[in-house]
């Protein structure tokens, strides 16, 4: 396919399709597809395992506007060798799409991350929710259960499962899902364990816990918090409203939650994992660390608002890593404070803000924070 000169920073499968260096030089590498490649997680993923030296195949949506941003800097030109990233167009809602692609890339491993991840969005489009989240994982199932070669299944499970089963939750803990994306992802789960029990499939659920980072959708509640912060320091807002901030949350680092999926993916044997850091925070004690961090007071500048509010809520949630601690070696590094602070930083520079200039302590070095994709204005979307 033919390169898009207007748009050479935009990894879209026009852009990218063309190439095939690295199977061509030196070992064949391992390849892997992933969905929900443009999202946060997808992004890292993508990432980390091009590090590795796989060829990596992402599935994206068609969308009037580009939805790419978080992949961008991954983008080679398909003409130069040794591209290893490939992008096609494809829908979890799609089944004749998975189907075609699987057996076209041929992968040794599957990431399904993708989904309608909103939980309060879910309660507004519950049949979509299901259906990506839900349906679409057993499709891609059923996709690999017709491949005549091994493939490694990760399913991206979520703490939201739990729902209002007290913490510390683990993989014992027994599912009380809240809202229709949870149930969703309670399907998607079982399914993955059925495959694994019946066709003896390579499948592991990850039972992640909130994890955030500069590549945070701009509607999850950290993210809104540092570009609101952001914003209300630029003078362009001078509120943020908020939901419900007595809700507690056990919120992680993004890539070193990746770096877990790939690990489950590594052992001999397929089982599911709950991936957190062991330590809880409020909403509230979020906007504390975060206003504080700039000398603002909160009073000032948050408001409360029922439209942020949830038919159902999850009041608290905080895992038990022990046992991906003990199998996979996995610990979560970056604690609650650095996490706020490091988003914090990436939001105030994508404001033009000199972090130096306004934070207190010394900034934390946010790193490869790459870009940040979110488009919604946190005061204004409906989320
Ligand atoms: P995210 O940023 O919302 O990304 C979701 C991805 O799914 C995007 O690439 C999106 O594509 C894609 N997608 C949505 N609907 C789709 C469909 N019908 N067909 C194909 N792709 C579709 O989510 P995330 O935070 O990276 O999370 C990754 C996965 O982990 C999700 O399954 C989420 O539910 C789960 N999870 C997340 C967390 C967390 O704290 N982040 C915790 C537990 C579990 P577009 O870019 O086109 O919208
Ligand atoms: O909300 C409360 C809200 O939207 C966290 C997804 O990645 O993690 C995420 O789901 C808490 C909730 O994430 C606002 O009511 C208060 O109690 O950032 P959130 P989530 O719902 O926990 C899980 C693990 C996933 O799997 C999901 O895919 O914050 N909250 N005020 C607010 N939340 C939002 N979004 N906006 C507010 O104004």
């Amino acid at each position: 396919m033919a390169h898009e000169p207007s748009a050479p920073r935009r990894s879209t499968p026009e852009t990218i399709d063309a190439g095939d260096g690295a199977a061509t030089i030196g070992p064949m590498p391992r390849k892997a597809l992933i969905t929900g490649i443009t999202g946060q997680d997808g992004s890292y993923l993508a990432e980390l395992l091009l590090q590795k030296g796989y060829e990596v195949h992402g599935l994206i949506r068609r969308s009037s506007s580009f939805t790419t941003g978080r992949i961008d800097h991954l983008y080679h030109d398909p003409h130069e060798s040794g591209v290893r990233l490939f992008l096609h167009y494809a829908d979890l809602t799609d089944p004749t799409s998975l189907y075609s692609h699987l057996h076209s890339v041929k992968p040794e491993e599957v990431y399904n991350l993708g989904a309608q991840s909103h939980v309060k969005v879910s309660f507004e489009v519950p049949e979509f929710t299901a259906d990506s989240v839900g349906m679409g994982t057993l499709r891609l199932l059923e996709a690999i259960r017709t491949a005549d070669w091994p493939i490694r299944f990760y399913q991206a499970g979520s703490s939201e499962m739990y729902g209002s089963a007290p913490p510390p939750q683990d993989e014992s803990t027994s599912f009380q899902p809240r809202s229709p994306y949870a149930i969703a992802k309670v399907f998607a789960h079982w399914m993955t364990i059925q495959y694994r029990d019946a066709y003896g499939l390579h499948a592991s659920n990850g039972i992640l816990f909130n994890h955030e980072s500069p590549r945070r959708g701009g509607t999850f509640v950290t993210r809104k918090v540092t570009r609101g912060i952001a914003a209300i320091l630029a003078g362009a807002e001078d509120h943020l409203y908020m939901g419900n901030l007595a809700a507690r949350r056990d919120w992680g680092f993004a890539p070193e939650y990746v770096e877990a999926m790939w690990r489950m993916l590594q052992q001999d044997a397929p089982d599911d994992y709950v991936i957190a850091t062991g330590e809880m925070h409020s909403v509230q004690e979020l906007i504390d660390v975060a206003f504080g961090l700039v000398g603002l007071d909160p009073a000032k500048h948050i408001r409360i608002d029922e439209r942020y509010f949830r038919p159902t809520e999850v009041d608290e949630l905080c895992g038990d890593a022990s046992k991906a601690r003990d199998k996979l070696g996995w610990q979560p590094r970056v604690t609650f404070h650095d996490l706020v602070r490091l988003m914090l930083e990436a939001d105030l520079r994508e404001a033009g803000i000199d972090p130096a200039s306004v934070m207190s302590g010394g900034t934390a070095g946010a790193g490869n924070s790459g870009p940040t994709g979110a488009a919604e204005e946190p005061t204004t979307a409906g989320a």
